[in-house]
């Protein structure tokens, strides 16, 4: 692979020297080459910026000297890389992404950032990716652009010692690392899992596997229940995951709007949906496995499901009054069932035996009624096919 980094800074690249970068460019494994950008400005000061157009602070760097640079690098066909905090957020699969290609070309900007000019004008000879490694603002794209190089070199073929263990790191399985420990067994009063000093592999795997489930889910809900994307009910860029705790306000509140329809098609029944207080929302977050529903962040959907007796509950299954009537409620009725645990030999669920249109929803989806749960509250089930 060749990497070319142009910068103002040159010297922030240094560290590529050492360790690992380094080694591979003693092996002539990597290509890496520095450039300063000034090169490419030709006044007396080698002037790279100028005022932003529009007015506001700071300045701008100046498109020319990068048009040079880009030419002078040949950059068609290669990967440019635009480190800049309004970026893609950089990834481990980012990272194996760009570990596939044959050169990379990192533009390391600096003051307010780079004339936008330049990047319309890359994206018609190259691909042009602009990543950022963060939420939080750096001063230029350097630091970014040696972490983004480091993270991608290192899975080069032939550059990490043991590829085996690039397996098992954190964000490649999506769980987090594991804690380690080494020689002496006791430290400062504080001692080394027994299980590790047992010589049982299968238990140490299973106990460190355990470690890093706990993690991810304390410190990374959101890998620990990552987001699908999903159409539905005529809606696009749907993100559908996992219930954490942070989304019981919102679910207590959802539901609460919701069971309005159901109690007015009920008279008198009482309705746990609507009696339930929030603490009883974050119970039940822990008692079933609740899948939330979120158009461009905002909660429009939810359903949830357990397992009781080989028998796959469904319940919750709610959709924003005002997205109701496009198939949302069946494509989540759907989802859920797909969720069931292989053991789960049929479907359940229970609905006000005046919601009528519910009822109609269930039956087209296989529910028959099987009695009453109590007056007024049906309960419907389906075999699993
Ligand atoms: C490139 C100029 C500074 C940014 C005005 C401060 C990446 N995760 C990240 N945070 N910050 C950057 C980054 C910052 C940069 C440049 C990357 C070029 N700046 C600017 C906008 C606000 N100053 C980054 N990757």
């Amino acid at each position: 692979m060749r990497i070319d980094v142009v910068t103002i800074f040159p010297a922030y690249l240094d560290p590529l020297g050492l360790s690992l970068a380094g080694k591979a460019r003693d092996k002539g494994l990597l290509d890496i080459r520095v450039h300063d950008l000034r090169q490419w400005a030709h006044d007396r000061h080698h002037t790279v910026d100028d005022t932003p157009y529009g007015g506001g602070a700071g300045m701008v760097m100046k498109p020319e000297p990068w048009g040079e640079a880009l030419d002078a690098l040949d950059v068609d066909g290669a990967t440019v890389v635009v480190t800049t905090p309004s970026g893609e957020p950089f990834t481990q699969a980012l990272a194996r992404d760009l570990a596939t290609r044959e050169r990379l070309v990192f533009a390391c900007g600096r003051y307010e950032g780079i004339d936008q000019r330049v990047l319309d004008h890359a994206r018609g000879r190259a691909e042009v990716r602009e990543v950022s490694i963060g939420d939080y603002v750096l001063n230029g794209g350097e630091v970014a652009a040696l972490a983004i190089t480091e993270a991608v070199v290192r899975l080069l073929p032939g550059f990490m010692g043991n590829a085996a263990s690039l397996v098992e790191e954190s964000h490649e399985d999506g769980l987090l690392e594991y804690p380690v420990y080494t020689k002496p067994a006791s430290w400062r009063g504080l001692d080394v899992p027994d299980v590790l000093l047992g010589g049982n592999h299968a238990a140490i795997a299973a106990w460190r596997h355990d470690q890093a489930v706990r993690r991810t889910a304390e410190r990374r809900p959101d890998l620990a229940h990552p987001t699908a994307t999903v159409s539905a009910g005529g809606l696009d860029a749907l993100e559908l995951r996992l219930a954490t705790r942070a989304d019981a306000g919102e679910l207590y509140t959802l539901q609460r709007s919701c069971w309005v329809a159901e109690a007015q098609a009920n008279p008198g029944l009482s309705i746990p949906a609507l009696l339930e207080t929030l603490d009883d929302v974050h119970a039940g977050l822990e008692e079933w496995r609740t899948f939330v529903l979120r158009a461009h962040g905002r909660l429009v959907g939810s359903v949830r499901g357990r397992l009781e007796d080989g028998t796959w509950h469904v319940g919750r299954l709610m959709v924003a009054p005002d997205l109701s009537g496009r198939g949302l409620g069946r494509w989540l009725l759907a989802y859920a069932e797909s969720a069931a645990p292989a053991e789960a030999t049929a479907y359940a669920l229970v609905t006000g035996a005046g919601s009528e249109r519910n009822l109609r929803m269930y039956k087209k989806a296989g529910y028959r009624v099987r009695g009453e749960l109590e007056p007024g509250v049906l309960r419907l089930g389906k075999p699993r096919r």
